[in-house]
Formats: C-alpha cells, structure tokens, sequence
C-alpha cells in the first residue's frame, strides 16, 4: 500500500496547479476563541486595579486586579486576578495577569526565555488619584491608572512609548467547571452554555476542550508609531498592515503545503514578538505564550481606517498604531521593550530569549540538497559534479529517503550500505553531510524508536490518555512527547555514534515537520486536546495532571530541537558546534537552529518574498534563515535560478532544495552560461566567507540582527520604514538582490545623509553619495551590492572546493574610505568548528584606516589564534590624496610596500603586504 504521503506527492503531480488549500485551514472566525475575543466589547465590565492589594517588593508591583460589573452602581466584583510588574534590565518591564486562584494551573511557556530574566531596580514614585507612578533605575517610567486598568510606558526621553489596555481588550477567561445541564419545567434548559465552550469542531475533527474556554488577550497602544513589524513567519510585508476589514494575523505553527503570497496565515513558525517604529522612538513587546495567538492591527495612518475612529481612539493623531493579541490559553505575560532605537528593542529582546550561538563556519557556506539525492552514487556524483564545475560548496544533504522506510536513526540498506564510507569521501574534501531526522516515528514492530517509546511510555497520549497516532511520511505515527525531560534525555542519546550508526562530526542535523506536522490531524497537525507531559505534583490529578497540547503548540518543535542540540553536543563530548535546520520556529529557537522559509515555489513571488520572511525573523532573533534556493515546488528556469543564487549568496543560509518530483537542478545541469553565473554568485559568498562568520560571531555576542532593515541603522529616515526588498548586511554591505524578471534595471535606496554617506559599487568600486533612490543598470551577472564608506571588508579571493580548504587563504581587504577619509572594520577567526574559543583561542580583530595608518588590532589581547593567513593586498577606495610610501610595522619587523593607484577610480591598491593575520600590525602611510 502506498504511504499517505506518497499519495500527497502524487496528487500534486497529476493535478499540475498549485495552490493552498485554504479550506484546511481555520479562518478567525472558524477558531472559536478568535471569534469571541475578537468580537468582545467591554460594555458590561472592567479591569479595575484594586489600590489597596498594591505592594512594590523588589524589583515587583503586584497587585490584585479586578473584573467589575460596571452595568449596575455597586459595581460587584466578577473575578480576581493578580498582577504583577517586574522592573528588568535594559528598559525592559514585564507584566504578568493570572487569575488570583485558578481550578487548575494555567499554562506558562517554558523554552522561550534564555534563563530567568534579570532584575533592574522598581521604585513607586506617587499613587494619589487613582493613579501609580513608577520608575527603574534607569529612569523608564509607568504610569498605572486603575479603573479602568491602563498601564502606560514612558521611555528615557519621557514619552509615552507603549501603553497597555487603552482599547479595554484585557481578557482572561477564568477556568470553570463545567455546569450539568439544569432543566425547567417543560424539559428546557436553562443554563445553557455558549456554543463551543466546551467542544468545537473544525472540518471533520473534534476538539474536546476538557478545559472549556480559556482564552488571554491584550491590546498595546503604539503612540507615535509609523509601522509595526514582527510576528513571524508570515509572507507579508516586513512592515505589518491593518487587518480590520481581513484576518488577522495567526501565529500557529503549521505545514500549510502550497503556502501562499501575501497572506497573514499562519504557517511553520510562529514568534509573538512585535516591534513599533517611528521618527521619535522604537518600542516592542513580546507576548510571552506558545498557544495558538491571532494578532490585528490599526495603523490610524492607513487609508483603510476610517476616519472617525482615528478620531474616535487617537483625537484625530495618525502617528499611533494598534496592535491586539488574541491567545487560546495560557496568561498574560508580556514583556515590554522601551528602545529607545530599533537596535536597542532587537537586542532587548534578544537578550531575553538568546542570541544564536556562534555556528560552525561550514554552515554560513553553500548547502546542496534535494529530497532526494537517491544512493551513495548518487551523493559521489554530486559531490564531484562541484569538483569537477569548480563550484564550491559545503554540504551535500539527505532529504527522508535515506532512511530504511522512512524509520529515522536508520539507513536503506540498499541505497546507503556504507555510511561512513560515503561521509568519509566528503569529509577528505572539507565537505560535510547533513540528515533529516522528523519527529514522527514509525508505528512498526521491530523498530527500536518504536518499541522503546511504547514499553516506556514516551510518546504523546491523546484525550484518552493512550498512545497518539497519527499519518505521517512513514504511515501510522506517533510522537515523543519531549516535554517530559526523560524523554528528551532519550532521545538526545539517539544521536550518538554508537545509536546512528555510520554517523561522525561531520553529519549534522535537519528537524523537519516538527510544527508537528500530522497528514490526518486538524490543520494538518496535532489535535489540541492531544496530553503532554506535566511534571507530577502532590494533588495534581485529573486536569491538573497534564498539559493539552493547545497549552504548548508553539513551542513543540523548540522543545524537539533542544533535545537534538544536546544530543549532538554529547555525542562528542560538547567539543564541537552543532548545527540543525528547524522548519518551525518559536521565540528562542535561535539559541539551537537555523531556520529555513519552507516549501516555497519556484516563481519570482517566492524569491522576492525571502527578504521581507528572513528580515521579520531576524528582527525576531532569528538571523539564521533562508529560503529554499531555486524553490522547492515546480522548476526555476535559467534566469530565475541565477536571480535565486544571487540572492540566496547574501543571505544568511544558503541552500539550494527541491521536491522529489521536479526535474533535476544541480548547478552544471544548466546551459553553460547559467552554470557559470552561478558558479560567480557561489563564488561571491565564498570570497566572503569570513565577513559573514565576522558577522555571525558578532550577533552570538550583541543579538543584532545580522541580516537588517534599513530602518534599524537611519532610524530618523522615513523612507526606509517601509523598504524591505533591500537590506544590510551588518552595517557595512547594502544588498538589493534582484527579484524580478528581465529587468535592466533596479531603483536602490542609499541611505545617510547626501553630504556624508557614501556607499561603493562592490565590483566597480565607484562611489554614489547617499541620495535616496538611484536606478541602477544590471545585467544577468548584476546584483547591486554596495558597501559603505567608512566599512572595512575582508575577502578570501582564491576560492576553493570548501570553506575548510580555504581556512590558510589570504585576505583581500577592501577598504571603503568615508568623506574624512576613514574607515573601519572587524574580523573574527578561530578553528570554525569547536568550542575552544571559549578558551580564548581566537582572534577578534579591529581594522581601523585613517589617511596615516592602518592598524589591525586585537580587542582582547589575551585571546590568540594561529592562523596562517595573511594580507595578499589591501584596496583602498575612495582615495583622494594617495600616500607616497607605504611601510609595514609588524612586531620588530619593517618592510617598504609597493602601491598602485587606479585613477580613474580613485583605488590605491596596496600589494602583497604579507602581513600576518596572526599578530597584530600597522601600515604607515606618508605624504
Ligand atoms: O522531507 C521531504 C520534504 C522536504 O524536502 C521539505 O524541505 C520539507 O519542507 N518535507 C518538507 C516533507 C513534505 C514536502 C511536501
């Protein structure tokens, strides 16, 4: 019989068109709680602080908030809840609504935050007329009104930057029990419940709702907010649009196959963190709950929005936008980031969720995959087709069918004999392998994964509290449940040597279909009233017993990846970094994976829609992302194919996939012109390699994102809030991939100011003054790439089959001069794979040029690194009054240089200074 997923394969062969099912999918009003919430008026009741419960301890104000019936004058009280107002670091504050005494816990996300936050002083200035003040240490105020509740934030510069609950859209369903039905007389009922509060259905599945309804919900209030951004994964804009007359934004981690443009759907990831940006100041807010969320929208500057309710809510002020958020469980948790710079809200809440680690160096360079590359010939041939091309490239990939039936942890005895054999032929090339390991398992006797998880209890149970099953890739499935740490303890031992035979250093992982993905479930995932694991407590039984699934959806996959990342640390005695690919994400996925956009298609749509996708995810603290390159589904034509790898060559992670039914696409299967354009955009990345392991250590370090918005460094430049085809790498390259099809030319936006910011052709090294829009001409070789004036960039030109092999290469600096003629850069080296730069085994150097000298210092001088490399030439461009002489002082070393100057460019080049990258050194310049 064939699997439920052959079939899908086929079905999507022999239909030939491609579109979302929409009809798989929940709308607003089809989730019964985004209904009800979204269509909640505060007319009969509020939130009211009650003042007399307030008590500051610490760096907390907790309080106990009210639910009042405002209808009648006694004003009865309906519920209690209690509020507490955590003063943290860094501008950050975090408020938390839970009910004072609910039947049962109520769920509180787990893996998001990177440890327990950190403390900054709280200190309760006033409380007269129904009004508190407080302020941090570092003078960010909030300011408490208590009936109705509001809870305003004032950054450093007094202005009121978030507020909370202006819109009175402060909801928290309380637990209830759930009420017999009571009869009258004739047989009636009289208590009748609303519809779905304790069971709704959706298509042909049930949800039991145990719990009854138990919904959170708060609105935020952006004063002088031009945009919001944020909350991915979406393929929207990178700047969020009003969604009063649509569908809000959804953020539940789905497999939605054929995923479409421009839509606020949900689809794999899902990171409750919202940015607001305007002229005056950032701010953010991080909604701390891994529970199917909706988000809407108002930006009372959209012409959609009417004007009597811009009237109505801001007094006529269109610099403010609205933002609510709408969650089927869980509490209020929020953090709340008071900027004052979009810098300063990215790494505030990075700091709370972790900054990605520095990965291995192989993982920045080009990924080849495809599901599948079939046998071990078949990776031979691939592998050498890049020799044999002279086209670089890291790691060739195994999509499922690798495996014996699609049992993970094994191989097809057939078509994978000899593992080791096969890695063993990679890794003599510098090259590595990576395997797709999913997270449904195989319901078949015999199969160790199978049986170990029935006899111990580690898989998910359903309503009933037996083994979940569901269809996945290898038919009937079931999934371990890595809530239960004894699980994840399990399963990260799989992935040891000895457990994944044929396995070594060199083979790293990709987690898959862990949203979860599950063909007959409810949206194509896990039922929601599915059980996970609670760790047991005197007293919790029944409902109190475990977690539903719809508690913790979210954050599913977050919790399958950890247990892969420890298991590949232990494997070698954490002496080497992992890496994996994670298709869902949730807020703190970045401490273990890179994250890729999913099944896109091979269509110009797709290719353009990568940047916003990947900039919303690093403004998430996702830097490390990327889209299938050339496109999964359908097959990219010569020119669409050269557009993709030119783009994906600047974008953080690299691959090249596609879907087992199209056509074969490796880069020499192309006319020769094409192989060799793509052969260029491969070797682009690769002479560039270190500049993007530069970047990469230096986000393990400050969180920033590595691929960024224009916005996030001309803060002040209104013409950058709303580009997202554009970006920067760092603060030095500017990229503007092209995305559209036989164009001959691009409109680039420089920014800075016309007077100061220059920004230089990367391959022409002419210069063009910051001046908003220019259009520049490209030809198929062409991708506008621009590095500004005062940015130092490093290049390794002799490009070879792997980044490994390229380790000892010289560097080509490029020094791009700023209208003082200065300029400065940095770069990072160590062994590109272990952990010994915690040991101080490496170097992070600065480069500084000033019209008198070059210096190439160590910031930490206790930290060193051996490395061979050394300076093949330094091109320094700009240049207005070239030097005469030129003289390296390294250690007691002095050696005359030779220069030449391209005039018509105004490029000095400096010629084989052969300087070592291992000690410091300086070039002295004279006139
Ligand atoms: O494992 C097969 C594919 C994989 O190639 C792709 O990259 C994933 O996003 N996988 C999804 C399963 C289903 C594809 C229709």
């Amino acid at each position: 019989m064939k699997s439920w997923g052959l079939l899908l394969v086929a079905a999507l062969a022999l239909s030939g068109s491609y579109a979302v099912d929409r009809n798989n999918f929940k709308t607003c009003d089809q989730s019964g709680f985004c209904k009800r919430l979204r269509g909640f008026k505060p007319e009969k009741s509020e939130y009211t602080l009650n003042l007399d419960t307030v008590l500051v301890h610490g760096n907390v104000l907790s309080a106990e908030v009210d639910t009042v019936d405002t209808s009648t004058q006694e004003r009865k009280v309906l519920w209690h809840y209690a509020m507490r107002l955590s003063a943290l670091v860094d501008g950050t504050f975090r408020v938390e609504i839970d009910e004072v005494d609910p039947l049962y816990p109520r769920y509180r996300t787990q893996l998001a935050l990177n440890g327990e936050p950190k403390a900054d002083g709280l200190k309760l200035l006033s409380n007269e007329n129904g009004k508190l003040t407080l302020a941090n240490s570092q003078g960010h105020k909030v300011v408490i009104t208590a009936a109705p509740l509001k809870i305003e934030f004032l950054n450093q510069a007094g202005d009121v930057a978030v507020v909370l609950n202006d819109n009175a859209q402060l909801v928290v369903e309380p637990l209830r029990v759930k009420k017999e039905r009571i009869d009258d007389e004739d047989g009636n009922a009289v208590e009748v419940e609303e519809e779905g509060t304790w069971g709704e259905s959706f298509k042909s599945h049930h949800d039991s709702k145990p719990r009854g309804n138990e919904a959170v919900s708060l609105d935020f209030s952006f004063p002088d907010a031009d945009n919001v951004y944020g909350i991915p994964e979406h393929t929207d804009k990178f700047a969020l649009k009003t969604t009063t007359s649509g569908e809000p934004y959804r953020l539940f981690n789905l497999d939605v196959f054929e995923y479409e443009l421009d839509s606020r759907m949900a689809i794999y990831g899902a990171v409750p963190v919202l940015y607001s940006h305007g002229p005056k100041h950032s701010a953010g807010v991080f909604w701390h709950n891994s529970a199917e969320t909706w988000v809407d929208i108002v930006n009372y500057a959209d012409s959609t929005v009417v004007s009597s309710l811009v009237n109505l809510v801001t007094g006529g002020q269109k610099r403010r936008v609205d933002a609510r958020f709408i969650s089927e469980s869980g509490i209020v948790d929020v953090f709340v980031f008071l900027g004052e710079k979009p810098s300063d809200v990215f790494r505030q809440y990075v700091m709370l969720t972790g900054p990605a680690p520095l990965p291995p160096k192989f993982s920045l360079a080009y990924h080849q995959c495809r599901w599948n590359y079939v046998d071990e010939a078949d990776v031979r041939s691939v592998d050498n087709g890049f020799d044999e091309h002279d086209i670089p490239a890291d790691v060739i990939w195994l999509d499922i069918e690798y495996t014996d039936r699609k049992k993970y942890f094994t191989w097809d005895p057939l078509k994978f004999p000899n593992p080791a054999e096969m890695i063993a032929n990679l890794t003599s090339k510098g090259r590595k392998l990576v395997t797709i390991i999913d997270p449904h398992v195989k319901r078949e006797a015999g199969y160790f994964l199978h049986e170990d998880a029935t006899e111990l209890g580690y898989y998910v149970k359903d309503k009933d509290g037996k083994d979940y099953e569901g269809w996945c890739w290898p038919g009937s499935s079931s999934y371990l449940d890595f809530f239960n740490p004894v699980v994840s303890k399990y399963y990260s031992e799989r992935y040891s040597f000895e457990n994944f035979p044929g396995t070594s250093k060199d083979v790293h992982i990709w987690n898959d279909m862990n949203e979860p993905s599950v063909f007959n479930g409810p949206e194509i995932t896990m039922p929601k009233d599915c059980r996970h694991y609670k760790p047991p407590q005197d007293g919790n039984d029944g409902l109190a017993a475990y977690w539903e699934h719809r508690h913790v959806h979210n954050e599913y996959g977050l919790w399958n990846i950890r247990a892969t990342h420890e298991g590949m640390l232990q494997r070698a005695d954490s002496k080497y970094r992992p890496f994996i690919l994670t298709r869902s994400a949730f807020a703190g996925t970045q401490r273990y994976a890179a994250v890729w956009t999913g099944d896109n298609m091979a269509e110009w749509g797709f290719l353009a829609v990568s940047v916003p996708m990947c900039l919303s995810l690093a403004s998430a603290g996702i830097s490390f992302c990327g889209s299938d390159v050339g496109g999964f589904f359908k097959y990219p034509e010569a020119e669409l194919m050269t557009r993709w790898y030119q783009a994906g060559a600047f974008q953080p992670f690299f691959r090249a996939h596609s879907h087992i039914e199209t056509k074969r696409r490796e880069p020499w299967l192309y006319d020769p012109a094409t192989t060799a354009l793509l052969r260029d955009a491969n070797r682009r990345r690769y002479a560039l390699i270190d500049f993007w392991y530069t970047l990469f250590y230096e986000h393990s370090v400050d969180g920033l994102p590595v691929m960024r918005a224009l916005f996030q460094e001309y803060p002040k430049e209104e013409d950058t809030y709303t580009i997202d085809d554009q970006y920067l790498l760092g603060n030095k390259l500017l990229v503007r991939p092209v995305v559209e099809p036989g164009v001959s030319n691009v409109k680039v936006y420089l920014p800075g100011s016309a007077t100061r910011t220059l920004w230089y052709d990367v391959d022409t090294y002419h210069a063009y003054p910051a001046n908003g829009y220019l259009t520049f001409d490209v030809t198929l070789s062409k991708v506008p790439v621009f590095q500004r004036g005062g940015g130092i960039v490093l290049r390794k030109e002799r490009v070879r089959r792997s980044s490994a092999l390229m380790a000892d290469d010289p560097y080509t600096i490029v020094v791009a001069l700023d209208a003082n003629g200065t300029s400065e850069g940095s770069l990072y080296i160590d062994d590109g794979e272990t952990y010994e730069y915690r040991n101080n085994k490496y170097i992070y150097a600065k480069l500084a040029y000033e019209p008198s000298a070059m210096t190439y210092s160590f910031v930490n001088d206790k930290a060193s690194y051996p490395t061979r490399s050394w300076v093949e030439r330094i091109v320094i461009a700009g240049i207005k009054n070239p030097p005469k002489t030129a003289k390296l002082v390294q250690g007691e070393k002095q050696t005359s240089l030779q220069m030449t100057l391209h005039k018509g460019n105004d490029v000095l080049v400096v010629r084989k200074p052969a300087a070592s990258m291992a000690q410091p050194w300086k070039i002295i310049f004279s006139y």
